[in-house]
């Protein structure tokens, strides 16, 4: 398969998040991104298709927030990584402040999101490399694979979270949209709840979000992803969750990938986006399902069996030494 990738998505290094109460180094390393790239090969570069589409999805407000920040950070006589501290309840007054940490408590869902030096250009490259690859299965090809990262699935279009600054898959899904790809699916086997890429498409009907992921009463992100979050108004319906429980291995996890993928015909998309996480590994350091290598190409295999235009972009996987075969083990699943 196919894949596009652009360098300057290796330059986004924070150096820790807060965890359990402490710092601890930050698991979305660029070694991650090496690593990939070392198993697949170079691949080909990303395409830039400029901040258009990326406004489709993000607020602007937003977008010039993720530009600024680190440079505010900076002006405000900090060092490191740009990282907040409050985060204002739903609900709280919709206050435009100035002072650097209001900023990223209002634009941020959780404190393991720091902003780097050269957070946004990898973030922007990510994206381009979604609507490249994107533009490759429009263009004709089965399938191609966005080698995205940083990844994207936890943001939603005013706030950052989970390691994700822009939600690739979305904005993927929206420039499809412009193109006249109206139906679409959006299939995220990331170990996560990709509760941003739920946001983005809540009240949308035409936006199918199945999600099979660890069941958010005892993971990350915990206040989405449960079964009985389904759409709402038009979208009411177009959300399907299946959560699962920690030590979910291939037994358990292939009845409820079958069942995604039911509801994927059943909306009868014309094109299939897949939000790929290899966090669901058995050694995986921050998740807690049981699955191996070779359920991967089984995985894909079952995908591939839908017979959808397809574009899979990249979300999470931590396992860094074992990271390149998974994602090679999963995209071998079409052949
Ligand atoms: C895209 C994705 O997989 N994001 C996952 C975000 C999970 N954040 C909550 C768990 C954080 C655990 N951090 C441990 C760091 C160890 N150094
Ligand atoms: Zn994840």
């Amino acid at each position: 398969m196919r894949h596009f990738s652009d360098p300057a998505q290796a330059r986004h290094a924070p150096a820790r998040e807060l965890h359990n109460g402490d710092w601890t180094a930050f698991a979305e390393s660029p070694a991650r991104f090496a690593a990939m790239l070392d198993t697949l090969g170079p691949g080909e570069p990303a395409r830039d298709f400029g901040l258009d589409p990326i406004l489709a999805v993000h607020d602007p407000a937003y977008v010039a927030f993720l530009r600024e920040a680190h440079r505010l950070w900076r002006a405000a006589g900090r060092e490191g990584d740009a990282m907040g501290y409050v985060f204002p309840v739903v609900g709280r007054r919709a206050l435009d402040l100035d002072r650097i940490d209001a900023k990223i408590g209002a634009f941020a869902m959780d404190a393991s999101t720091p902003i780097a030096e050269h957070t946004w250009e990898a973030a922007y490259g990510g994206a381009q490399s979604a609507l490249t690859a994107l533009d490759a299965v429009l263009g004709g090809e089965t399938a191609a694979f966005a080698l995205c990262r940083p990844p994207g699935h936890h943001c939603g279009a005013d706030y950052m979270g989970g390691y994700c600054y822009l939600n690739n898959a979305a904005i993927a899904a929206r420039a499809a949209q412009a193109r006249g790809v109206s139906r679409i699916a959006i299939l995220d086997v990331d170990y996560h709840h990709g509760n941003g890429t739920q946001d983005i498409f809540y009240g949308d009907g035409e936006v199918l979000f199945a999600s099979i992921h660890a069941d958010p009463k005892t993971d990350y992100p915990f206040y989405w992803g449960h079964a009985d979050e389904r759409g709402a108004g038009a979208g009411e319906g177009a959300t399907l969750n299946l959560p699962l429980p920690q030590g979910t291995d291939w037994s358990t996890y292939a009845p409820a990938l079958d069942t995604a993928l039911e509801a994927v015909r059943g909306h009868g998309a014309d094109l299939l986006i897949v939000s790929y996480g290899a966090d669901t590994f058995a050694r995986d350091p921050i998740s807690h399902f049981s699955l191996v290598r070779e359920d991967y190409t089984a995985m894909g295999q079952r995908i591939a069996g839908l017979g959808l235009p397809t574009l899979v972009v990249m979300e999470g996987g931590y396992a860094v030494d074992a990271l390149g075969a998974n994602v090679a083990a999963f995209l071998g699943g079409w052949g």
